[in-house]
C-alpha cells in the first residue's frame, strides 16, 4: 500500500468514525458472512472477521491500553471473547458475566489492557445447541499474542527464527448420530486451508521455528507430527513451563495453545499433519518446506506417545489451599451435563475468597474427556489424576474420564467469571458455571 493509499484509507475510517464522534479504535473486528476457499473445489460460507479465516493476528503489548471496535455486520447478536486475557468481566467477551453484546447491524466498543503475556486467543462465544454453524462453529476465531513491554516486541525468551502461527479448524459439521449428540466434519484446515491447499511454511536448514499451535476446533481434539523433527515444548495455553521438555507430537483439545521451537535438521518437504489419517485427509495438515528441496510432501506415523501435562511440571509438595469442589456428571433429563448436580442456566455459582490460593478440583465422574476452561484466570495444575506436580499454568486444561484434577488459582481478578467445558456441544448442554470471588 502507498502512502497515499494509506492516507486515503485513515482519511475515510476519520470520517466515519467523525461520524459517530469517537477516534479510531486501535483495533477492528468487522463480522461478516462470506466464503472462505478452503480448498480446490471446497468452499465453505462462515462468519468471521475482517472477510478471512482466520481472523486477524493481533499483537497486543502487555499493559498498553487498546480500544477494540466490533462491527457486526450480520443479523444476529455476537461477542468476542478474549481468550486467556485476565481483563474485567464487561470487556471479557462473555454475556453471562456481563459483558454487552454486539447487536445485529450494530457496532460496539470495548477498551482493555492485555495481560498477561503470551499466545491468546479471540474468538466467538454464543450458544450454537442444534446449530452447527454459530459460536466455534463458525469462522469466529483468531490468534491475539500479548508481548511483554520493553522487549522491542519479541514475546518469547526463547530464542528463534521465525514465529508460525499453525491454527486447526473443523469445518462443515453435521450430526453423525440420530441422537444429534455426536458432531462430526467433512474438512478441517490450518491456516483457513486444507493441507496442500495454502502457501507451505517454508524454513532453512539449522533455523528454530517457534510454532505457536491453536486448536480452534469447536469439539475435537487433534494432535500433530511432523515426521522428522521434534517438539521442544517452551509453554502451554501460552505460558511458560516450569521444565521445558522435547516430544514426538502436540496433542491440544479444543482451546489449548503449544509454543514449541523446533530445529529445523532434516531436510525434505514434510507433511506437518493430524496424526488420525481420516482428519488429516480432510485437510488437517499444512506442508513444510525445506529452501531447495522438492518433491511431494512426505509422511510418517509417529510412534505412540503418552500426551502428559506433567512432562513440564515438577513434582512439589503444594501449600494449603481454599478447596472448591466441582463435581462433573452426565444428566438423562435432556440436559446432558451437570456441575454440582445442576445444568447451566441452573447451575450454582461457586465462590473463591479472593487474594488468597483457590484449589479447584474438578471431579469427572463421567466417562468422557472434557477441556475445562475458566475465563480471565490462569490456574496452576497442582494435582493430575492422582500425581501432584507444579509450575504448570493453563486456563484450558483436559479431565480425563472418571479422574479428578486440581489447579490452584490465586483470586485477583475480581467479579464473575465464566467456566464451561471448551467443547461447545458441552458447553452449550449444561456444562457451564459462574465463579464468583466472596465479599
Ligand atoms: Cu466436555
Amino acid at each position: 500500500m502507498t502512502r497515499r493509499e494509506l492516507l486515503r484509507l485513515g482519511g475515510s475510517v476519520l470520517a466515519a468514525n467523525a461520524l459517530q464522534g469517537a477516534t479510531p479504535a486501535d483495533v477492528t473486528l468487522t463480522l461478516s458472512r462470506f466464503a472462505v476457499e478452503l480448498g480446490p473445489g471446497k468452499t465453505i460460507r462462515t462468519v468471521g472477521y475482517n472477510g478471512q479465516v482466520p481472523g486477524p493476528l493481533i499483537r497486543f503489548t502487555e499493559g498498553k491500553t487498546v480500544s477494540v471496535d466490533v462491527i457486526n455486520q450480520t443479523s444476529e447478536p455476537e461477542m468476542v471473547h478474549w481468550h486467556g486475557f485476565h481483563i474485567p468481566p464487561d470487556v471479557d467477551g462473555a454475556h453471562e458475566e456481563g459483558t454487552p453484546m454486539v447487536q445485529g447491524r450494530d457496532r460496539r466498543r470495548y477498551t482493555f489492557t492485555p495481560n498477561p503475556t503470551g499466545t491468546r486467543w479471540y474468538h466467538a462465544h454464543a450458544m450454537a445447541g442444534h446449530d452447527l454453524t454459530k459460536g466455534t462453529y463458525s469462522g469466529q476465531f483468531g490468534m491475539a499474542i500479548i508481548e511483554p513491554s520493553g522487549t522491542g516486541g519479541q514475546g518469547n525468551p526463547a530464542r528463534f527464527d521465525q514465529d508460525v502461527p499453525i491454527i486447526l479448524h473443523d469445518w462443515d459439521p453435521f450430526f453423525s448420530s440420530d441422537h444429534e449428540m455426536d458432531v462430526d466434519y467433512r474438512l478441517s484446515s490450518i491456516n483457513g486451508k486444507m493441507l496442500g491447499a495454502g502457501d507451505p511454511v517454508r524454513v532453512k536448514r539449522g533455523q528454530r521455528v517457534l510454532f505457536r499451535v491453536l486448536n480452534a476446533s469447536a469439539t475435537l481434539q487433534h494432535r500433530l507430527a511432523l515426521p522428522g523433527h521434534s517438539f521442544d515444548v517452551i509453554a502451554l495455553d501460552g505460558n511458560a513451563v516450569a521444565r521445558p521438555g522435547r516430544v514426538p507430537v502436540l496433542d491440544l483439545a479444543p482451546g489449548e495453545r503449544v509454543d514449541a521451537i523446533v530445529e529445523m535438521n532434516a531436510p525434505g518437504v514434510w507433511v506437518f499433519g493430524e496424526e488420525d489419517a481420516k482428519l488429516r485427509g480432510a485437510g488437517c495438515g499444512i506442508v513444510v518446506e525445506y529452501g531447495g528441496a522438492v518433491g511431494k510432501p512426505q509422511w510418517a506415523h509417529p510412534a505412540p506417545f503418552t500426551w502428559d501435562y506433567m512432562l513440564w511440571g515438577q513434582a512439589a509438595e503444594q501449600p494449603s489451599a481454599n478447596p472448591v469442589p466441582l463435581v462433573i456428571e452426565p444428566r438423562s433429563d435432556g440436559n446432558l451435563w451437570a456441575i454440582n448436580g445442576k445444568s447451566y442456566p441452573k447451575t450454582d455459582p461457586f465462590f473463591v475468597k479472593p487474594g488468597i490460593r483457590n484449589r479447584l478440583i474438578f471431579d469427572n465422574r463421567s466417562d468422557m474427556a472434557h477441556p475445562v476452561h475458566l475465563h480471565r484466570h490462569t490456574f496452576e495444575i497442582t494435582r493430575y489424576a492422582g500425581k501432584p506436580t507444579s509450575g504448570v499454568f493453563k486456563d484450558v486444561v483436559v479431565v480425563p474420564a472418571k479422574s479428578v484434577v486440581e489447579a490452584d488459582l490465586m483470586a485477583m481478578n475480581p467479579g464473575p467469571s465464566l467456566f464451561h467445558c471448551h467443547q461447545q456441544f458441552h458447553m452449550d448442554f449444561g456444562f457451564m458455571a459462574l465463579m464468583q470471588y466472596e465479599r
